[in-house]
């Protein structure tokens, strides 16, 4: 089985690197990806850059160009609910891209002809994720997760995300990574750390607690591929 495990940024995917220890690196179409195998599982591991078109490139290039079967996304987010804090995990059960907007026309936000407004993650991989929580005596919290081409550091425009799409918190990519393996038919699994509450002090909380709460993503996610295997 090959398994995809992407971040957008760096410093998502360098606790994994740094836990694999020996990786090949291959450059294709403006990234890299590295290959190895932990634990009798194959991997190819990039992040992507910043935003849904390039988190479309890389999740397509792990299907398409490495044959990854399954993907799992590791990284950080902005909290949306009051219970989610700094270093809290969270897991999709659904996305959706909050800056999707055709409601001139009708229809709904995040929502286009042939789309659809959320597209729901991988049931078998949500339960694996149950079991690790349970494993690591962490609790992590299963909600709809809002992607969109924006760091959000706005109380008003997170309330508006919140209110609606019924999202728990929000990034930039886990949409359209979800958006392009649902149409591959690959399983896929968007895990996500707090790193700020995507308001005014967004940019700062963000600063301090990016690679701490990146890490504590990571090592989930490992824990996930380790399962796997
Ligand atoms: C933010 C990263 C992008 O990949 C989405 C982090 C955490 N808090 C968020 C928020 N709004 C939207 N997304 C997030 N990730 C990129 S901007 C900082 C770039 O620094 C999730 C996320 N509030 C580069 C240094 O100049």
């Amino acid at each position: 089985m090959k398994l995809a495990i992407m971040g957008a940024m760096p410093e998502e995917i360098a606790p994994i690197l740094e836990k694999i220890g020996t990786y090949t690196t291959t450059e294709f179409a403006g990234n890299r990806y590295y290959e190895a195998t932990y634990n009798n599982v194959d991997l190819v591991i990039a992040y992507s850059k910043i935003g849904k078109v390039f988190s479309t490139l890389t999740a397509a290039t792990m299907i398409e160009h490495f044959g990854a079967q399954k993907l799992l996304f590791s990284g950080v987010a902005g909290a949306i609910s009051s219970e989610l804090k700094v270093g809290d995990l969270i897991v999709a059960t659904k996305l959706s891209q909050h800056d999707l907007d055709i409601t001139a026309f009708g229809h709904p936000f995040g929502y286009v002809p042939e789309g659809k407004v959320f597209v729901e993650t991988d049931a078998q991989l949500l339960a694996l994720s149950k079991i690790v929580a349970s494993e690591m005596g962490l609790h992590v919290k299963e909600g709809i997760i809002a992607t969109g081409d924006q760091f959000v550091a706005n109380e008003e425009r997170k309330n508006w995300i919140g209110s609606t799409f019924g999202a728990d918190a929000l990034e930039m990519e886990g949409g359209s990574v979800a958006v392009v393996c649902d149409a591959l038919h690959v399983p896929f699994f968007i895990l996500r750390a707090i790193s700020d509450a995507a308001d005014m002090d967004a940019s700062f909380s963000f600063d301090a607690f990016l690679e701490s709460s990146a890490k504590i993503s990571a090592e989930f996610v490992m824990k996930m591929v380790e399962k796997l295997g």
